[in-house]
């Protein structure tokens, strides 16, 4: 068994929006696909689903996300992540500083595994705390972050200890390095040509197929997961959402490996 909880959270930073609307399109899509991997030849594991913890959107966005992440350690009281890994569903990365920061009060240390076309490491982008600025506050925390796929370099940023351009090699060395990692899945990573439903796109992205190898390299080595920057407003053939539950299923099935 997993957890799933969504998390529908997005601040005004955003070029695009919609990521808000994610978890609902993410399960909504998970009816559409088989819960049989013909790929790993395993059927997807039961869902213990929590629902979407919503929170007042007046708030400042890091009011917003310590609610959140209030509400997930209420969540871990009751369902240990220890015994049934989390899965959460964004929401736009911004979620990232609620989850794994939950997760660390809960289960100690641990390097997050950060795959994404953006380092999200400004120092400011529309204030503090948003999408483009998390893995330089977590590393301001304490936390390792080793970014993959990366294909940009914004003004204010800087190039991380770990971490590639363009591809994912190097990710499993990472893991190697830290031990079970955390897994913080943009899906900006993928090349826009396969998924194009996101707020940034970047060209030269990572193929699916190439993603889903990694995944299937990480079972055993995970302790939670999240997929974040989907955006089911720019979805209007509905092909990324397939994409998006494809994934959902090829991550619990590694999840629930661990
Ligand atoms: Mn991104």
């Amino acid at each position: 068994m997993i957890n799933l909880v969504g998390v529908p959270f997005e601040t005004e930073a955003n070029f695009l929006r919609g990521a808000a609307l994610g978890p609902a399109h993410l399960r909504w899509h998970l009816w559409g696909i088989d819960e049989y991997s013909p790929l790993q030849k395993a059927r997807m594991p039961s869902l213990h689903d929590a629902g979407d913890l919503w929170v007042n959107f007046d708030l400042k966005p890091e009011e917003r996300l310590d609610r959140i992440a209030v509400r997930i350690k209420s969540l871990f009281a009751r369902n240990d992540p220890r015994k049934a890994p989390y899965l959460f569903l964004g929401g736009d990365h911004t979620i990232t500083w609620a989850t794994v920061r939950a997760l660390r009060d809960w289960i100690g240390n641990f390097a997050i595994l950060h795959l994404d076309a953006h380092l999200d490491r400004w120092d400011d982008y529309g204030g503090r705390f948003s999408h483009a600025t998390v893995m330089r506050r977590l590393e301001e925390e304490g936390f390792t972050v080793g970014t993959f796929g990366y294909r940009t370099v914004g003004s204010q940023e800087y190039v991380p200890k770990y971490g590639n351009m363009y591809d994912l090699s190097g990710a499993l060395d990472f893991v190697k390095v830290h031990g079970k990692v955390y897994l913080s899945l943009d899906v900006d990573v993928l090349d826009p040509s396969e998924f194009p439903c996101v707020s940034n796109p970047e060209p030269m992205g990572v193929r699916f197929v190439k993603l889903l190898k990694l995944l299937y390299a990480l079972k055993g080595k995970l302790l939670g997961a999240e997929i974040v920057e989907y955006l089911p407003t720019l979805d209007h053939s509905h092909r990324c959402g397939s994409v998006g539950a494809i994934l959902m299923r090829e991550l619990s099935i590694v999840l629930s490996a661990t």
